[in-house]
């Protein structure tokens, strides 16, 4: 049987082997929520990247260019982090160099895994159902904020640990933590997730709206996975 585990900052993901895994990433606030609505509205791929100036510096190659920092759109750029923004048929066929605080560093930190894909609640099911075909080791890596466990990452964990537990057997404690908090959660994930601290560090951004959406189950059917440095 396949194995499943959990790995809650970024700052452990180095006590993983990872090329033997296929990885899947989540910022369920919002980087990833906003890769599974860009890709499921016709985007045409998006190039995860470390940093501002690099993500700017594709401009000149014929990319839109994403950036947020902070929550905040960074100023100069195309598009922020908000799922809605990507909602816009003019960003058909498009490509977009994207740079997040947290959600790209995890996909760049994950580069060595046997394959990433991005995972989020509006996309659990897709995900669950891709990981079920493909039979090998998965390790959920949840961006967190800036190094720091978070609550809305691992509650997507636990999710994702249930859908898959009569297929996959748990590696260590940490698909058995992650699923507890979601069975303890899953009636009621928004009051839980209105607790966190990312929610209460975007409260003077107005962001309600996003966080309830990107709390919404199997919206979308994609499943991204990185090619060649892109998600498709
Ligand atoms: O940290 C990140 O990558 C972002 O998703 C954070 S925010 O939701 O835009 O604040």
């Amino acid at each position: 049987m396949p194995t499943i585990e959990v790995c809650f900052s970024p700052n452990l993901l180095s006590l993983h082997n990872l090329n033997d895994k296929i990885v899947v990433v989540v910022d369920i606030l919002r980087a990833t929520s906003c890769m599974v609505t860009a890709l499921a509205c016709g985007v045409e791929s998006i190039l995860p990247l470390q940093d501002v100036e690099t993500c700017k510096s594709m401009q000149l190659q014929g990319y839109l260019v994403a950036a947020e920092r902070d929550g905040k759109k960074v100023e100069g750029f195309d598009l922020g982090n908000s799922p809605f923004s990507y909602m816009d048929s003019h960003l058909q066929g498009k490509k977009i160099a994207f740079t997040t605080t947290n959600g790209t560093q995890v996909i760049k930190l994950s580069e060595s895994a046997k394959q990433i894909v991005v995972g989020a609640f509006l996309n659990l099911s897709a995900i669950a159902n891709y990981l079920k075909k493909q039979q090998g080791d998965v390790l959920i890596a949840c961006a967190g904020w800036k190094g720091q466990v978070n609550v809305e990452d691992t509650l997507f964990a636990g999710a994702l640990v249930q859908e898959l537990s009569q297929e996959f057997s748990t590696a260590n404690d940490s698909a058995l933590l992650a699923q507890s908090l979601y069975l303890t959660h899953q009636g009621n994930l928004l009051a839980f997730v209105s607790l966190c601290s990312h929610v209460q560090r975007l409260k003077n951004l107005g962001i309600q709206k996003d966080i309830e959406f990107c709390l919404q189950k199997n919206v979308y059917e994609i499943v991204p996975i990185l090619q060649n440095g892109s998600l498709v």
